[in-house]
């Protein structure tokens, strides 16, 4: 089956070449956690899934199968309130493990099409066919993910990665959606504000007060305005508005650290000042952390001293973290004992590394560090 397709892949790009702007393909797979453990157990199929969370209420939801999502249940809820909402939901806990394994297998297939793969979370990726034939190609990923993985993936086609994303979405689950440039034209100014990249929460409130809630509204405001009030992001919404979108389909490699550092405005050797920063850091990298469902060791605080000379103490943990209590007193620690403050410093940082795909919660106690390096 395997060299089926391989092979189906490597023929598919000679007869493919039409150069079309149709270049990006956005893959989105369906209900991700949750239909897999429906693959996986017949009993499952069809019944509304929570992954995540669990029956007595406690932790919040990963996702639910779409089943369960007519009830009102999403990511991100808690699960308590998910059990409200569908007393007879089936709860199960995630088996990151298994997901992270499915995830790679359609990675697999992604790469017999093109070399060029953005993968931006572990059930989504963009894709850049360069100019061969990227509906034929979608099809073919579509198919292949459904015989040899048996899920359903929503792709979106377009000429740029905005509008790919936008199109898998539209019509999920098991969506095929191009959106052309006389389409994206139509489509556009009917969408709500909020389709656009980069409209969060807090922006769309500022636009709704401006009476801005489609795209029409934002295209028909002063444009000056925007530009004045938003600057770079008010032209960066414009541009999506209009359907421009030139960012280009990275390969990038999977971050084997992430980190926050900053140069102080004025150079000091007061612990407490920093252990700020190191606050403020935890809360951000427990953010990024979390939006990649990855958990760290590894703890490391960056410091120059004021003569530009670097450090840098790192802990590394037998359980895995990813909460920015947990960060931050692990981080506190490290600048209460292990940094020297002979010195006034002009650079704090932080880092966490050696990342793991987390399994289940996991409680942490200081007789969890093992190593100090
Ligand atoms: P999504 O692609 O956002 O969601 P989904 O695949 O479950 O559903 P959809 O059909 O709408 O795409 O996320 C992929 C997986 O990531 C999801 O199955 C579970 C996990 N996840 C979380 O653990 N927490 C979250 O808050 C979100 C949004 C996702
Ligand atoms: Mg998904």
């Amino acid at each position: 089956m395997k060299l089926e397709s391989s092979l189906k892949g490597i023929l598919m790009k000679r007869v493919t070449k039409n150069n079309s702007v149709l270049t990006i393909i956005h893959v989105d797979m369906d209900a991700f956690f949750a239909s897999i453990e429906q693959r996986d157990n017949p009993y499952y199929k069809g019944k509304p899934v929570v992954v995540g969370g669990s029956p007595d209420g406690r932790g919040v939801v990963s996702t639910a199968s779409y089943e369960a999502r007519e009830f009102g249940i999403h990511s991100a809820m808690p699960a308590r309130q998910a059990k409200e909402l569908c007393p007879f939901a089936i709860f199960i806990p995630t088996n990151m493990e298994k997901y992270k394994e499915v995830s790679n297998q359609i990675r697999e297939i992604f790469k017999r099409y093109t070399d060029k793969i953005e993968p931006i979370s572990i059930d989504e990726a963009f894709l850049d066919v360069m100019g061969d034939n990227a509906i034929e190609i979608a099809k073919a990923i579509k198919e292949d993910v459904r015989v040899e993985v048996n899920l359903t993936a929503s792709v979106g086609i377009s000429y740029n990665k905005f509008l790919a994303k936008l199109a898998s979405d539209m019509k999920k689950p098991d969506g095929f959606t191009v959106i052309t440039p006389e389409i994206a034209k139509k489509l556009l100014p009917t969408l709500p504000v909020r389709k656009l990249w980069g409209v969060g929460d807090k922006t769309e409130k500022e636009l709704n007060r401006l009476g801005i809630f489609t795209v029409r509204d934002l295209l028909d405001y002063d444009r000056e305005f925007l530009l004045e009030r938003w600057g770079k992001r008010g032209y960066e919404l414009l541009q999506f508005a209009h359907g421009i979108d030139n960012s280009t389909v990275e390969n990038k490699q999977e971050a084997k650290s992430m980190g926050e550092e900053i140069t102080l405005n004025k150079n000091t050797k007061d612990k407490e000042k920093l252990a700020i920063y190191i606050r403020e850091f935890s809360s951000s990298l427990a953010n990024r952390l979390n939006k990649k469902y990855l958990k760290c060791k590894t703890v490391t605080i960056k410091i120059k001293y004021d003569n530009f000379k670097l450090i840098t103490r790192s802990k590394t943990l037998k359980q895995p973290i990813c909460s920015c209590r947990e960060l931050y007193s692990i981080g506190k620690n490290i600048l209460n004992y292990r940094i020297p403050m002979k010195r006034p410093v002009r650079l704090v940082g932080m880092q966490v590394s050696n990342f793991i795909y987390p399994h289940e919660p996991v409680q942490l106690t200081f007789k969890d560090v093992v190593e100090d390096v």
